[in-house]
């Protein structure tokens, strides 16, 4: 008998790519987990319609309805916890979190950011990368501490910046890894072999380099 599989709380403001990877990982045997809510802070987003359609709840929790992003991010906790998640997972969420939020779900919380962090925190990354004449660009996954896209890596995709690239063509060639390393992270979660130590990621009891694990897709 396998262990019950562990409980993900997804968090969403848009199409939710990511999101529908790891239902498909989920439905293909590759992922156990059972995905026991998701939750979007944007009403009406194709994601909405990827969570309904897996048969999985849904929670709209709109942050233009609040006066503070403590009381949205409040809302955001008591409707989260009435899932019991064991770990929450920030796919294309785009509300910065209170130090609040933040530290109720300390280590058990992860993100996906378009950048090789410590590079480009923050929003426009594949558009930084190509006016910084970067060479390779990618992808982050990595724990959710205080510090805005600052928490340690856990697994990084690298990709190419091709000569003629574009904000979209760049984009879609980084998703397209975004769709590999996420339900990989979360697999790594739920089998217990993951763990947040102190400012450090730990895979199957060692210390994670800075970066988190790599993985190379420039060919
Ligand atoms: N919160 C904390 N505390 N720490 C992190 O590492 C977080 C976080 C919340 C979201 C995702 C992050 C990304 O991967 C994330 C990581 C939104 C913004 C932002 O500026 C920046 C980074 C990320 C998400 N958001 C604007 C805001 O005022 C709103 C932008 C919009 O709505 O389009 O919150 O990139
Ligand atoms: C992804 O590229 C994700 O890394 C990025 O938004 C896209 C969401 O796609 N996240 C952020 O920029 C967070 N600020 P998706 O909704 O199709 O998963």
């Amino acid at each position: 008998m396998a262990d019950s599989p562990i409980r993900v709380a997804v968090l969403i403001s848009g199409s939710g790519t990511n999101l529908q990877a790891l239902i498909d990982a989920q439905q293909r045997g590759e992922l156990p987990v059972t995905i026991a809510v998701v939750v979007s802070n944007r009403p009406g987003v194709l994601g909405l319609n990827r969570a309904q359609n897996a048969g999985i709840p849904t929670q709209v929790i709109d942050h233009r309805e609040f006066n503070s992003r403590t009381a949205f991010d409040k809302a955001m906790m008591i409707a989260i916890d009435q899932y019991q998640p064991d770990l929450l997972v920030l796919a294309g969420f785009m509300r910065i979190l209170t130090p609040e939020f933040v530290g109720h779900y300390t280590g058990r919380m992860m993100n996906i950011h378009p950048s090789l962090l410590p590079n480009y925190p923050g929003l426009h990354t594949h558009r930084r990368a190509l006016e910084a004449g970067d060479a390779y660009h990618g992808v982050t996954v990595h724990f959710v501490t205080e510090q805005l896209d600052g928490g340690p890596p856990i697994v990084q995709a690298r990709v190419p910046v091709l000569p003629d690239d574009t904000e979209e063509a760049l984009a879609e060639r980084v998703l397209e890894q975004e769709h590999v390393i996420y339900p990989l992270a979360v697999r790594w979660f739920a089998e217990g072999r993951l763990h947040l130590e102190g400012d450090r990621s730990k895979l199957d009891g060692e210390l994670l380099p800075p970066q988190g694990h790599l993985i190379d897709a420039t060919g």
